[in-house]
């Protein structure tokens, strides 16, 4: 079955202030629609379109040269966004907040505070040039922060992405996640959008990536 988009968990107003409708419904039903339909296209034919698309971008090596970069492009972006929507909530209805659970542990334990969580995810997002991801991954029994390029991620390897490990959390960089309402001011975008972090979210992720 070809990859699909899938639906939003929540309206599209409903990230407000700190992510806007129209940023929403653009990113969600124009970009990732379109990420949806070119991997589906350069994925035709090959049996690797039925696969989950997180195992797809694992597999770039198995992908003819021709088709190789529209997959990790465009499967990248799918297993991305698709990440991405399911780890924001409401304000104040399961998004934002302090972590919680064993998530809040491992980050105590990783870098020693939330706050120095931010601190990390805002230098990265701010390192990043042009356009790219923040993560947060499970890596040899820790946590760490790291950023890709494009639509990148960690899964993919480091002599792909840069770096690797199991995202537990992601953040779009790119500025069709934030242009509309904060233009140049990503750093601004970045500390909003702690307000929206689905931490429940994180949690089952990172209960899955520590087996
Ligand atoms: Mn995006």
């Amino acid at each position: 079955m070809p990859f699909v988009l899938p639906t939003l968990p929540y309206a599209t107003s409903a990230l407000e202030p700190h992510i806007d409708a129209t940023t929403m419904e653009i990113h969600h039903g124009k970009h990732h629609q379109a990420y949806v339909a070119n991997a589906n296209k350069a994925l035709e034919g090959n049996p690797l379109s039925e696969a989950d698309p997180a195992d797809v971008i694992q597999r770039l090596a198995d992908i003819p040269a021709d088709k190789v970069t529209a997959v990790r492009n465009n499967a990248g972006g799918h297993v991305n966004h698709s990440m991405f929507w399911s780890l924001m909530a409401p304000p104040g209805a399961g998004g934002g907040g302090a972590p919680t659970g064993a998530i809040e542990t491992a980050i105590r334990v990783s870098f020693g505070s939330f706050d120095a969580l931010k601190e990390k995810f805002a230098a990265a997002a701010a390192g990043r040039f042009g356009s790219g991801w923040v993560w947060l991954v499970v890596r040899g029994g820790g946590l760490e922060v790291c950023s890709t390029a494009n639509q990148d991620n960690p899964l993919m390897g480091r002599a792909v992405a840069g770096c690797e490990g199991v995202p537990v959390l992601g953040l779009d960089v790119w500025e069709h996640a934030y242009y509309l309402k904060y233009q140049n001011r990503r750093p601004d975008y970045v500390s909003a959008w702690w307000n929206v972090v689905n931490w429940s979210g994180v949690n089952d992720r990172y209960a899955r990536a520590t087996p």
